[in-house]
């Protein structure tokens, strides 16, 4: 059998009748979990090279910064252990990450009074928008090390962030820039239908109209 095709036949959620009444009550309403890690973006994995890669910070700031992966190695780090939930019904728990706490690295930037909005952009031609309060919790980072491993590339080395507390569209892969904002904006997914705040909690899933997506759909994607 095709190497892929013996891979996606073994992308198998977890049962509902299986789970433990601890992880039932962990997962959000309309999600099923896999202990699998399943791939998904718009687009082609990116390809980087890393002296001539940088992450912007711009918009609403005192002074535009430029941060070579260096700086950001050298940054403290953090490893923070959280369950992840996609808009297409997969949730993963006890993923552990590691990089820099939000927090900490917003704490070495001077951003003015009036941004109350982030805009997070991404490769390939990828953005999404979080309130800068949303990204003060103990375990929204840049990460660069999942489960003790680097970031592999498809999951979004050299750099993504975790926004756990929303649908995982929130969380971007292959970060490129942190834009500061007054108002706010839509980004990719928000302007195509999804919602604007996705908690996973309150099934914050489509501005409108639900899409049509099978519930099924995920457990087609690749995954590792
Ligand atoms: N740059 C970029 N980041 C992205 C996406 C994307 O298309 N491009 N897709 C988002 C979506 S919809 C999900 S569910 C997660 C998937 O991350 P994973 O592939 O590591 O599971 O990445 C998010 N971040
Ligand atoms: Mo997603």
């Amino acid at each position: 059998m095709h190497k892929k095709a013996e891979r996606l036949k073994k992308m198998k959620p977890v049962a509902a009748n299986n789970l433990t009444d601890e992880q039932r009550a962990k997962l959000p309403p309309g999600q099923t979990l896999t202990e699998k890690f399943p791939i998904l973006h718009e687009g082609d994995v990116p390809r980087y090279d890393m002296s001539e890669w940088r992450l912007k910070v711009f918009g609403e700031v005192e002074e535009e910064l430029t941060f070579t992966y260096e700086d950001l190695m050298a940054m403290p780090t953090v490893t923070v252990n959280t369950d992840i939930h996609c808009v297409t019904r997969w949730s993963k728990f006890d993923t552990v990450w590691e990089g820099i706490l939000f927090r900490d690295f917003l704490a070495g930037l001077n951003v003015k009074p009036e941004a109350k909005y982030v805009m997070f952009h991404a490769d390939p031609d990828y953005d999404t928008n979080v309130p800068i309060e949303d990204l003060l919790m103990d375990n929204v980072m840049l990460a660069y090390r999942f489960n003790g491993e680097p970031l592999t590339d498809k999951h979004g080395w050299p750099l993504r962030t975790v926004v756990p507390h929303r649908y995982f569209w929130k969380s971007a892969k292959w970060l490129r820039g942190i834009e500061f904002m007054k108002e706010d904006r839509p980004g990719f997914w928000e302007r195509n239908g999804f919602h604007n705040e996705a908690d996973p909690f309150k099934e914050e899933r489509f501005s409108g109209e639900a899409l049509d997506i099978p519930e099924d759909e995920w457990t087609h994607k690749e995954f590792d």
